[in-house]
């Protein structure tokens, strides 16, 4: 067991962080407001026919003017934890001008709010929400913008330092590459394979170099939060299967994890890559300039990948450049409402893979959760019982990783509201707090309650334990 459990509980290590997240173009709104500057979310979402009924974070949860009610409510959860954003644009409406203080003003204020209550704040310098001005010059496919991060991340820091103490450079760059520049199913919308590449070294890249000036800042704990893909065979006997696993993993979680903590990337990532133009962006000392020490990674977790090699599979191109050939397999079992099979296990075993390659790296969950079309009853409750069977079958699954020796700090939930639910738009609700969009209106789910009293008691009554 992770540490002293009781009968009948599961317990977590003393000092487990307890936390929920959010990302700030999913929840502020007020876009228009203090001087904030257009991102390519701005720019995507006004796109005819990339998100959802043509829906924008133009207003959001309208957070940016209930930030207090919204601390209220963590503080009433008991959270001890909040991981936000800052939204790059409102720090520096061009990308690169000066700094905006009003921007700055915005997360000063959310940040002595979260101190007052005794909530720790997490921040995320870039969570999706890059300038388009960037964009207007290539984004993530242009190095500039890589350099330009570290200017950005000093500002927020000249600014939130001395109370911020833990600190991640980027949210997902496999979202951001990808999701950006290779399927277009998110901002910027660009389909080309050979682009996005090029944004993963980039990303890559601002990273690193924003791990650089921050730590010579001064900053206190510094890291990055990936969504690594938890990668399994089809058939676990097959070798074929498993190199299917190993091409995936390669494109998904090796070509950032293997830069950022061992200073290079995987050869075999490298010589797939010669099929989609080589690496004109890759210069020399790059990878070291990418390998700074970190103290934390932030793991994003919601759904396996099962693949293997099954002839005339049209694979997912799209998304993993070169996987003619392989089955990606649709969802078996219990899926969530973004269609996302369940299975809690899938999480402990990527948990254990990371502890094992790569060693010596305290992990966070930064995100975990899972989307319901709930909605409150005629009693105002909105009785959420698959969020708290999938958030409590996934705690377990944290609880048995740590077990297994991984040393595991921190739980974040995704989310603490309903929120902008990138091309979904408003459509998918991931919140332990409903949020009504016509009223604002903010009403704790049965999840919420659920999750305060996970926190009160550091675990997990066992299923038929006997109480505390
Ligand atoms: C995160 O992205 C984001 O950080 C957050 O902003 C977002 O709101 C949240 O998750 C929920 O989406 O089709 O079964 O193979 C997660 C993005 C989720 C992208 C899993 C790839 C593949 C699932 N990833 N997805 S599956």
């Amino acid at each position: 067991s992770a540490s002293q459990d009781e009968p009948g509980e599961l317990r977590f290590p003393a000092g487990f962080v307890w936390g929920a997240a959010t990302a700030a173009y999913q929840i502020e709104g007020a876009a228009n407001e203090d001087g904030r500057g257009p991102s390519i979310w701005d720019t995507f979402s006004r796109t005819p026919g990339k998100v959802y009924r043509g829906h924008t974070g133009d207003i959001a949860c309208d957070h940016y003017h209930r930030y207090r009610d919204d601390v209220a409510i963590m503080a009433d959860l008991g959270l001890a934890s909040y991981r936000f954003s800052v939204a790059w644009p409102r720090i520096q409406p061009d990308g690169t001008g000066p700094v905006n203080h009003r921007g700055l003003d915005f997360y000063d204020r959310l940040v002595d709010e979260l101190i007052s209550h005794g909530i720790d704040p997490v921040v995320t310098l870039y969570h999706w929400d890059l300038p388009q001005t960037f964009e207007d010059r290539g984004g993530w496919t242009n190095r500039e913008t890589a350099e330009a991060f570290a200017d950005y991340a000093l500002a927020v820091y000249g600014r939130l330092g001395d109370r911020v103490k833990t600190w991640t450079t980027l949210n997902e760059p496999w979202c951001s590459a990808y999701l950006g520049y290779s399927s277009g199913r998110h901002a910027p919308g660009v389909q080309d394979p050979a682009a996005a590449f090029a944004a993963v070294h980039h990303l890559n890249l601002a990273h690193g170099l924003g791990v650089a000036a921050l730590r010579s800042a001064g900053a206190q704990t510094i890291g990055i939060t990936l969504n690594p893909a938890s990668v399994l065979p089809l058939d676990e006997a097959s070798e074929a299967d498993q190199a299917a696993v190993r091409l995936v993993d390669g494109l998904h979680n090796r070509i950032f994890l293997d830069p950022i903590v061992k200073g290079e990337y995987p050869a075999d990532v490298l010589e797939h890559l010669e099929r989609f133009g080589g690496t004109p962006w890759l210069r020399d000392g790059d990878t070291a300039l990418i390998n700074q020490p970190i103290d934390v990674l932030g793991v994003n977790f919601y759904s396996p990948t099962y693949v293997g090699v099954r002839e005339g599979a049209p694979g997912n191109v799209e998304e993993y450049p070169g996987t003619e050939g392989i089955e990606f397999r649709e969802p078996v079992g219990p899926v969530t409402d973004m269609g996302w099979q369940i299975e809690p296990s899938a999480l402990t075993k990527l948990l254990t893979r990371i502890g094992r390659d790569y060693p010596g790296l305290p992990l966070l969950i930064t995100e975990n959760g899972a989307a319901y079309p709930d909605g409150p009853g005629p009693d105002e409750r909105v009785t959420d019982t698959l969020r708290v069977n999938y958030l409590d079958g996934h705690l377990r699954a944290c609880h048995d990783a740590i077990s297994n020796g991984v040393d595991l700090r921190g739980y974040f939930v995704w989310s603490l509201l309903d929120n902008f639910e990138w091309a979904e738009g408003y459509k998918k609700r991931f919140g332990i707090v409903h949020v009504d969009y016509m009223s604002q209106r903010r009403t704790p789910k049965d999840s919420a309650r659920w999750y305060r009293e996970v926190i009160r008691r550091n675990g997990l009554a066992v299923a038929g334990g006997t109480e505390e």
